[in-house]
């Protein structure tokens, strides 16, 4: 294990003689030196994990993600290490501070929520369990947008993160890869009356690895994410690129670059775009051609071996092309026949469903693909025939509804490419994130498919690694579970279950609910610096953190809160604990509605907090820029986390699980992994309201009339109406109107009006149940004590039981 002088050394190396800087104190380039004295430790297990994973007969997985949101990796790469107190005392040698050291640098934000969180949580899990793996995708130039507000409106700007470089990656030029696109597709005429199918395409660009060492904790094993950058092609050939639809669709300016420019913003929805798609291809040429030079440095060409080697996982659609892209590779230059490349593709893939949303299924438009990748439409013809005739037909014969249902095309209007069909035709496994999830993948979603595929679709429940969202994150925890807890509860969090029998001692509580004020006060110095609100540590810290979406429901807490402070102006003695309503989450650009929310809150948390009538008993925040290092330090200073989805639309949230594992208690619905978070804790350490998922498909199916809970009940029509006055936006009433016209002649597609009142009833029961010191505590202890199953360590295994099939490799 390196030592403190040893790693000192290294800083002092890196800081004179690689960034020229010996005589000064910058942080920046005191935490860039840091970066890179860690790293020479990574790269050194990192050269040694790849040599024992290149070796014939290891099995490894390839993670295929067009999202990977890793915040920040200094603090997680010492910890994961074993290093962070040695580092700690390096650094102070040296003059620094390692906690302030650990808040510089860029959060790597090269995803948009929960499917690129999840990702990050699953390499660090997959290293951790010393599984042989990689991950694939693109190396973004700007990540996430940055949020900051203006008047209360979200404002965009770009996201810089490597401006002046990462000390974390390695580019690797040898494995780069060429990517062709656009024109056309021959057809010969062999001698024996077949035909063989030429792709001539028009441009090539080029696809240029970076290497970021993915540590695993406690362990022998630096797996890596490979990330592909788009770039020209040195022998390209202006002359056709200049004619080819590329530069036409997109301006004249328009290089190759722009393939890996910018991450698309928009979660859970569709929006159509060629150089989307393009990304989409892009990434998983490049990853499928990697893929494949690997196994044969290490096998050469033996395609018998491929299967048995190599599992490849697709996180959600957005790679689905990958399976087409095999497909081509396979049959055009390595001449296998449709039916022999077809049969490997279904031993490789599989996938995992993220979404029930229809506008986040994934569809392209047939005359794109024609356009942009013609040799592999024709290959999806080829499938789909195959799929229809010899599989469909089969199981129902004469039936074309069903084939119309199933087929890879949707006709009916412009033709397109149904991406989750062809993902679950392909796969051997499909699996949706947590039970409720999976169980509405197989009876709602893909019902036909579950019964022309007994067994492929399965289920795999998400987890959040406890190495970032506990160790790293809640370092006052962390050390209060390690005098409590014998075993390493970071590697199993199942141990952690060992606190259940304390859940009452008076001792622990009070440990436990004073270090849960110290991060509730940590967070009010952050809350003041970056909002200017003064909150009071006292309070309860009631937190939503996600992306802004309807079917999420932050309207349904922000009306709660209005109602709220009508209450309490209408009777300012009113008993209930002092109470903080913090929300953080960005919103899709062009999402008009998600933008308005967020204003009305805003709008309302300018008037609540200057109101001096209501004593400070409510307070709302909106902390602007809610990223991962954000998370970091408002999920440890939770009291209560809000998972208020409609039942049925959050696939699981992953959020709930950090929130709950560091001793929040939830209030939420019957939703996702809440419903497995609920069986773990107990119906008496969680506040469960609102609709199930059967309720609501009666409700719909009744014909919903929002109208008449807005008549029936006095509170929320009080409340709407008040958003059509200038109440919160003096001289200027309607201006938070949109809200109310969404819920009222909106149809309220989310039924946030139908579980309106239960969800203020809970909120009523939570806040007696926090009075109530005893009662809380051992709430908030049981929540951390009972998360065991959701570490990421468990999930992954679940895959390996039930989809990849790989085994550990230390040897
Ligand atoms: C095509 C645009 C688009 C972009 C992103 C469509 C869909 C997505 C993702 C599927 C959105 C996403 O992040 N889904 C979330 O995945 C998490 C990890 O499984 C779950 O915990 C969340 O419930 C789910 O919303």
């Amino acid at each position: 294990m390196a030592k403190r002088s040893t790693i000192k050394k290294a800083i002092e190396h890196h800081l004179q003689f690689t960034l020229a800087h010996s005589n000064d104190k910058n942080p920046e380039a005191f935490w860039k030196a840091t970066s890179l004295a860690i790293n020479d430790i990574v790269v050194e297990k990192l050269t040694t994990t790849r040599d024992r994973q290149n070796q014939p007969g290891v099995r490894s997985v390839n993670y295929l993600s067009l999202e990977y949101l890793m915040g920040r990796l200094l603090s997680n790469n010492l910890h994961n290490l074993a290093i962070y107190e040695e580092a700690e005392k390096a650094v102070k040698d040296l003059g620094f501070d390692l906690t302030d050291l650990c808040e510089q640098g860029a959060d790597l934000a090269l995803g948009n929520g929960g499917l690129g969180r999840l990702a990050a949580c699953f390499l660090d899990s997959l290293a951790t369990l010393d599984y042989p793996a990689t991950g694939y995708g693109i190396h973004y130039q700007h990540g996430l947008f940055k949020q900051s507000f203006k008047d209360g409106r979200q404002i965009e700007e770009p996201d810089l993160w490597r401006e002046f470089g990462s000390p974390w990656e390695i580019c690797r030029p040898e494995s780069a890869q060429l990517v062709p696109l656009y024109g056309h597709v021959e057809h010969i005429n062999n001698a024996d009356g077949s035909t063989t199918s030429k792709w001539q395409p028009s441009v090539q660009l080029k696809g240029v690895p970076w290497d970021i060492p993915i540590v695993g904790y406690n362990s022998d094993t630096v797996n890596v994410l490979r990330l592909w950058e788009s770039r020209s092609d040195q022998a390209f050939d202006w002359d056709l690129f200049n004619r080819g639809d590329f530069l036409n669709a997109h301006g004249k300016n328009i290089q190759a670059e722009t393939v890996s420019k910018v991450l698309y913003p928009n979660d859970e929805h569709e929006a159509g775009k060629e150089l989307r798609f393009i990304q989409q291809y892009f990434f998983c040429a490049c990853s499928i051609k990697d893929i494949i030079a690997r196994h044969q440095t290490i096998n050469g060409v033996d395609w018998a071996a491929f299967a048995k080697d190599t599992a490849i996982q697709l996180n959600d659609t957005h790679p689905t092309i990958a399976i087409l892209e095999f497909m081509r590779v396979l049959m055009d230059e390595y001449q296998f026949t449709h039916l022999d490349a077809w049969a490997l593709c279904r031993e490789v893939f599989a996938y995992t469903n993220h979404t029930l949303l229809p506008e986040a299924l994934e569809k392209w438009s047939v005359s794109l693909f024609e356009r942009v990748l013609p040799r592999h439409l024709e290959i999806l013809y080829t499938i789909n025939e195959d799929f229809l005739n010899n599989e469909v037909s089969v199981k129902w014969p004469d039936d074309n509804q069903i084939r119309a249902k199933l087929s890879l095309i949707e006709e009916g209007g412009e033709k397109k490419v149904r991406m989750a069909h062809l993902c679950v035709a392909a796969a051997h496994k499909v699996n949706g994130v947590a039970e409720i999830h999976s169980k509405l993948v197989k009876q709602d979603l893909f019902p036909e498919f579950d019964a022309l595929y007994p067994g492929k679709l399965t289920n795999v429940t998400n987890g959040i690694t406890p190495r970032r969202w506990l160790k790293a994150c809640n370092p006052k925890l962390s050390a209060l579970l390690n005098k409590h807890v014998k075993e390493d509860w970071a590697k199993d969090l199942d141990s952690l279950s060992s606190l259940e029998k304390l859940a009452d001692d008076a001792k622990l509580q009070k440990a436990f609910m004073d270090i849960k004020l110290e991060n509730k006060k940590a967070l009010a110095d952050e809350i003041l610096a970056s909002t200017g609100v003064k909150v009071n540590p006292e309070a309860i810290f009631d937190i939503q953190i996600k992306r802004l979406h309807e079917y999420k429901r932050q309207h349904l807490n922000f009306l709660h809160i209005v109602a709220l402070y009508r209450r309490l102006l209408e009777n300012p003695e009113l008993e209930m604990h002092p109470r903080v309503f913090i929300f953080g989450a960005k919103a899709a650009p062009g999402y008009r509605l998600a933008k308005e929310i967020i204003y009305a809150i805003n709008k309302v948390a300018d008037k609540v907090n200057n109101d001096a009538r209501i004593k400070d008993k409510l307070k709302v925040v909106f902390l602007p820029n809610y990223r991962v290092s954000l998370a970091e330090k408002m999920i440890p200073a939770a009291d209560v986390s809000e998972q208020i989805s409609t039942a049925g639309k959050e696939a699981s949230g992953t959020g709930n699980m950090k929130l709950a594992l560091n001793g929040a208690v939830t209030i939420g619905t019957l939703d996702g992994a809440n419903i497995e978070i609920a069986e773990e804790v107990g119906d008496d350490n969680i506040f469960i309201f609102g609709n199930t998922v059967e309720q609501v498909k009666a409700i719909k199916a009744e014909g919903y009339n929002p109208y008449s809970y807005y008549e029936q009940n006095a509170e929320i029509k009080a409340v709407l109406d008040w958003l059509d006055t200038d109440y919160f936006t003096p001289g200027k009433p309607y201006e938070l109107s949109a809200v109310k016209h969404s819920l009222l002649d909106g149809g309220d597609p989310y039924l946030v009006l139908a579980d309106y009142q239960s969800y203020s009833d809970a909120h009523q029961a939570l806040d007696e149940a926090y009075r109530d010191e005893k009662r809380w505590a051992r709430m908030a202890i049981l929540n951390t004590a009972l998360m065991g199953k959701f570490n990421s360590d468990r999930s992954i295994n679940d895959y390996v039981d039930r989809i990849w099939q790989i085994k550990p490799c230390t040897k």
